[in-house]
């Protein structure tokens, strides 16, 4: 394993003296870290290397990582300013003075939300990370440790394609994109658009959307996660709330919880929105299992993380107190008009 890692350095090495554009960069991050990527093989080797030497090993190719990632997201920055500039004293200009057509639409409801809770998370040093639509099996199941023939697949049955891939069906898909992209911290959300063979009502699609977080550090506990949580309603509701975490189970996290918001409209004292209750179901989370971490190159011993999964249309809903998802995908116009760009 240490020759393959030397292997690997001695072959960038080479490699970096010939790259001479921005493209180059980015073709040596997917030849590094993509799918089929020189490192993910490296890191799939990790299941065969002896139990008493995973722990050095692992740390040596988590450090070579850390070492390319860094050279390489230095040389983009760089690289991508330099092409920048150029542009900038190139001869090209746009002419601002041309008129426009006359735009007359508005946002809809949901993209509003998705971008006040982007806005909340990005103040906190979050970055905003995107998330295929169709996904592989891996990707969406087993590195978010539901591997085939588990029961938690048949509560997320999905639309599968000829070529064994599937629409996704939980924005935890891309966990271990973004697991494997990034070295820890990691401050991340990612929203998107989910699918599941679902019968249709008044709270559920067969088409919707999540935006999920997940952060990943040394000592990371399910405070940061309250806090995280808390901090994002607020600016939301415009007004401190509480929440509360109920026990719940996802494969993907250990221990997992239900997080429960105190009804933002009655203050919990009972309204039709929280059905009387006070409370409203809001969004699942938990830290995150180690597994997921291990799939993602992460090495659980160092570091732990969390993560939680928001309904974004569950939130649509509920800051304009629509009763009916199905409203959310109608393309009503009449509906849809009533929301502006705030
Ligand atoms: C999940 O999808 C987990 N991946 C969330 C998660 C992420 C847990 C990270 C732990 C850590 P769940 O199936 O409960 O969990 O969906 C999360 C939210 O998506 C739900 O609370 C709900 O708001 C929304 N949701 C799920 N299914 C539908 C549906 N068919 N229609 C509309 N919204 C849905």
């Amino acid at each position: 394993m240490q020759n393959k890692i030397n292997e690997i350095k001695q072959y960038i090495l080479g490699k970096i003296k010939e790259i001479k554009d921005l493209k180059e960069w980015q073709a040596l991050r997917v030849e590094m870290f993509g799918k089929s990527g020189k490192f993910t093989e490296l890191f799939k080797l990790m299941r065969d290397v002896p139990a008493e030497e995973k722990g050095k090993i692992g740390q040596i190719l988590n450090n070579a990582k850390q070492e390319i990632e860094a050279l390489i997201t230095d040389n983009e920055r760089k690289m991508s300013e330099e092409e920048l500039n150029k542009e900038i004293n190139s001869a090209e200009r746009i002419d601002i003075t041309l008129p426009t057509e006359k735009c007359t639409g508005s946002l809809h409801p949901r993209t509003i939300i998705q971008r006040e809770i982007e806005e909340v998370f990005t103040s906190m040093g979050f970055v905003v990370e995107d998330g295929n639509e169709v996904e592989t099996e891996y990707n969406n199941f087993t590195a978010v440790n539901v591997p085939e023939n588990h029961p938690a697949r048949d509560m997320q049955d999905t639309f599968w394609l000829d070529n064994g891939e599937v629409l996704k069906t939980h924005t935890s898909a891309a966990q271990n994109r973004i697991l494997k992209k990034y070295t820890p911290p990691i401050r991340a959300i990612f929203p998107g658009r989910c699918f599941r063979n679902e019968d249709v009502d008044a709270s559920h699609e067969n088409t919707f959307f999540q935006l999920e977080g997940v952060i990943v550090d040394k000592d990371v506990s399910v405070g940061n996660l309250i806090y995280f949580m808390k901090e994002m309603l607020s600016k939301i509701f415009n007004k401190p709330v509480e929440v509360r975490l109920r026990p719940g189970f996802f494969p993907f996290t250990e221990p997992s919880f239900e997080m429960d918001v105190r009804c933002p409209f009655c203050d919990g004292k009972g309204c039709p929105t929280c059905k009387n209750g006070g409370w409203i179901e809001l969004c699942p989370c938990g830290m995150i299992h180690p597994q997921v971490l291990r799939n993602g190159g992460i090495d659980p011993e160092v570091y732990s993380g969390c993560a939680f999964g928001l309904g974004l249309d569950r939130m649509t809903m509920l800051s304009t107190n629509l009763n009916d998802i199905r409203e959310l995908n109608s393309g009503n116009l009449k509906l849809l008009k009533q929301f502006k760009i705030k």
